[in-house]
C-alpha cells in the first residue's frame, strides 16, 4: 500500500471542523485492559452492566474491531461555548454539565465521521489503495477513547481521568476512525498533571479516591445519566443543584482556565467572561502545543445553548413537565437518555438539597406521579426541606401508597424531621 501524508489527512479532520487530529497504531491496548478488569473486579463499575470484562478484551484489540485494522485516526472536538449568566437566586435553580447544552454530540459528530471515512477512501484510492477498510467510534461504541488519545499524544490523562489536550483542556469529545491503511503514527506527549491534585480534593462525593481513578459508583455523571433506578440516600445530600451530568472536576482545573482564557471565556485575572458570544469574533490564531497552528477557533454551532435547555434551569416547572413535554424539550439533547423519569428524579434531589419550601406544592404534585421513582425522590425532598406542608404531604401520601419501596422512602422522609 502506498503510504498516505498524515498531514493531508489531518487537515481534512480540521475542515470538518475537529478542533485536533493525531494517529496511533492499531496496536493492542494490554495496559489499559488490565486496569479495566481490575477495575470492574473492585466493583468501580457497577451499575455500568454492558461494561464488561469481556467487552473490554474487544475494546483494547482494534483488530477485534477490524481485522486488518493497521491505524486509528483520533479526533478531538472541543464543546466550549458561552458562559452562562449566573441564576436569579430567588427560586431554585438546577445546573446541566456543559456537554449538554446544545445537541446531542453523538448525532453532531457521527455525521462527521462517515464524511471523514468517504473522504479517506477517495483520497486513498487516487494514490492506488482500493480495498480501504474504517470502523467509525464516538464514545458509545467499543473502543477506550481516552487510550486512543492519549497514546496518538492528543492529550495527557488528568488525575480527574480526563484526558486534557494543550488547546482546549478536557472541553473536547473524542472520537476515531480505525483503519486497515497503514499511517505514520504520532508521539506520545511529555505532559502530565505534576503536583496538582485540585480536582480530587474538589469532587463533592469522593468520586476520586486516587489519582487516575474513578469510582463511578459515585460520580454524579453516573447518578445523574446513567443510573436507571433509585440514587442511594448518602449521595443524594452531596449532588447539590446538579440534575444531568458534572462538571466540577473540570471546573476546577488550571489547565481548563488556561484554555478558557485563551478562547476569551476568562477575561485577564481569570474571572469567568459572562455571556459571552464574542468567542465568535474573536481571532485565535495560534495553538501552543504546536500540533497545529493558524487556526481561528470557531465553536460548533450545534454546540451552542439551546434556550429551552438552559444550563441552569428553574427547577420547580421541571416537575411540571409531561412524557410529551419531556420529549419535545429535550429531542436534540443528551438529556433524552434519562428518560423524563431519571430526569425528574434528578430534579427531586436538587430541589431537596435547595431547602426551599417554595417547592413543596409542586413535590406534592410528584408524590402522585405515576412513576414510583419520582414519588419516591419527592418523598426525599419533602423530608430534606421538612416543614408542617411538608410532613402533611408526606403523611396524606402514605395512606395511598401501594409500592413498597415509596413507602419505605416516605416513612424515611418523616423521620428526617
Ligand atoms: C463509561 C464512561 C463514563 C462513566 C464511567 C467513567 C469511567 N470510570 O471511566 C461515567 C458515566 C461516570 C462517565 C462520566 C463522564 N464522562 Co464518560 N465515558 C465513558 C466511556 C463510555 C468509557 C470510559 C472507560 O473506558 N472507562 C474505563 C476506565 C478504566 O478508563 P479510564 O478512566 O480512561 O482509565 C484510564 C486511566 O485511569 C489511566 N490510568 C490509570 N492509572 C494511571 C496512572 C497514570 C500515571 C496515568 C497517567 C494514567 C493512569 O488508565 C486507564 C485505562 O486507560 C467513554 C467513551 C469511550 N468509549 O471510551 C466516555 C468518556 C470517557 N466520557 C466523557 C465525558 C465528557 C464524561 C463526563 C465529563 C460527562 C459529564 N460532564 O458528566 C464525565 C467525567 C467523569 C470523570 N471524572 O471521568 C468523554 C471524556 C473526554 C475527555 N476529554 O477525556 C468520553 C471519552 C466520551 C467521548 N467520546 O468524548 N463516563
Ligand atoms: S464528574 Fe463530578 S462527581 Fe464525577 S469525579 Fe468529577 S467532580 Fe466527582
Ligand atoms: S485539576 Fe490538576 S490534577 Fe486535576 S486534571 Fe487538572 S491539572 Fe490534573
Amino acid at each position: 500500500m502506498t503510504t498516505l501524508d498524515t498531514q493531508t489527512i489531518k487537515e481534512y479532520a480540521y475542515s470538518l471542523g475537529f478542533d485536533s487530529a493525531r494517529i496511533t497504531s492499531a496496536a493492542p491496548f494490554p495496559e489499559t485492559k488490565q486496569i479495566i478488569q481490575e477495575r470492574i473486579g473492585r466493583g468501580l463499575m457497577d451499575g455500568l452492566p454492558w461494561f464488561t470484562a469481556e467487552r473490554a478484551e474487544i475494546s483494547c484489540h482494534p483488530d477485534a474491531l477490524l481485522p486488518e485494522a493497521q491505524s486509528i485516526i483520533t479526533l478531538a472536538l472541543c464543546y466550549l461555548t458561552e458562559q452562562p449568566e449566573e441564576p436569579d437566586t430567588a427560586v431554585p435553580h438546577g445546573r446541566i454539565s456543559r456537554y449538554s447544552w446544545g445537541d446531542d454530540y453523538h448525532d453532531l459528530i457521527k455525521p462527521k465521521l462517515q464524511q471523514f471515512a468517504a473522504w479517506l477512501k477517495d483520497y486513498a484510492k487516487d494514490i492506488g489503495n482500493a480495498e480501504v477498510e474504517t470502523r467509525l467510534f464516538v464514545d458509545t461504541g467499543r473502543m477506550v477513547d481516552r487510550a486512543v488519545a492519549q497514546r496518538a499524544g492528543l492529550g495527557w490523562y488528568g488525575k480527574n481521568t480526563n484526558i486534557l489536550t494543550k488547546g482546549w483542556g478536557s472541553w473536547v469529545f473524542l472520537a476515531e476512525i480505525v483503519t486497515n491503511l497503514p499511517l505514520t503514527p504520532d508521539a506520545e506527549l511529555k505532559a502530565n498533571c505534576g503536583s496538582c491534585e485540585i480536582c480530587l480534593h474538589a469532587c463533592p462525593t469522593g468520586a476520586l479516591p486516587n489519582p487516575y481513578e474513578l469510582d463511578s459508583t459515585k460520580c454524579i455523571s453516573f447518578l445523574t445519566i446513567e443510573l436507571r433506578g433509585s440514587i442511594p440516600l448518602e449521595m443524594r445530600p452531596l449532588m447539590g443543584n446538579l440534575i444531568f451530568g458534572c462538571d466540577i472536576c473540570q471546573e476546577v482545573c488550571p489547565v481548563n482556565k488556561v484554555a478558557e482564557k485563551r478562547l476569551g471565556l476568562r477575561d485577564a485575572q481569570g474571572k469567568p467572561v459572562i455571556a459571552l458570544n464574542t468567542i465568535k469574533k474573536r481571532e485565535v490564531t495560534t495553538v501552543s502545543s504546536g500540533q497545529r497552528a493558524e487556526k481561528a477557533f470557531q465553536p460548533q454551532p450545534e454546540f451552542h445553548m439551546r434556550p429551552q435547555v438552559g444550563s441552569t434551569p428553574e427547577l420547580i416547572p421541571l416537575l411540571a413537565l409531561t412524557e410529551e413535554d419531556f420529549r419535545e424539550r429535550f429531542r436534540h439533547s443528551p438529556i433524552k437518555r434519562t428518560k423524563r423519569r431519571g430526569f425528574l428524579r434528578n430534579v427531586c434531589v436538587a430541589l431537596g438539597n435547595s431547602k426551599d419550601s417554595k417547592a413543596i406544592p409542586a413535590l406534592t404534585n410528584a408524590l402522585h406521579d405515576n412513576e414510583a421513582l419520582i414519588r419516591s425522590h419527592a418523598a426525599w425532598a419533602l423530608g430534606s426541606i421538612g416543614g408542617t406542608d411538608a410532613v402533611t404531604a408526606l403523611q396524606a401520601a402514605l395512606v395511598n401508597e401501594n409500592d413498597e419501596e415509596v413507602q419505605k422512602e416516605i416513612r424515611c422522609a418523616l423521620a428526617m424531621r
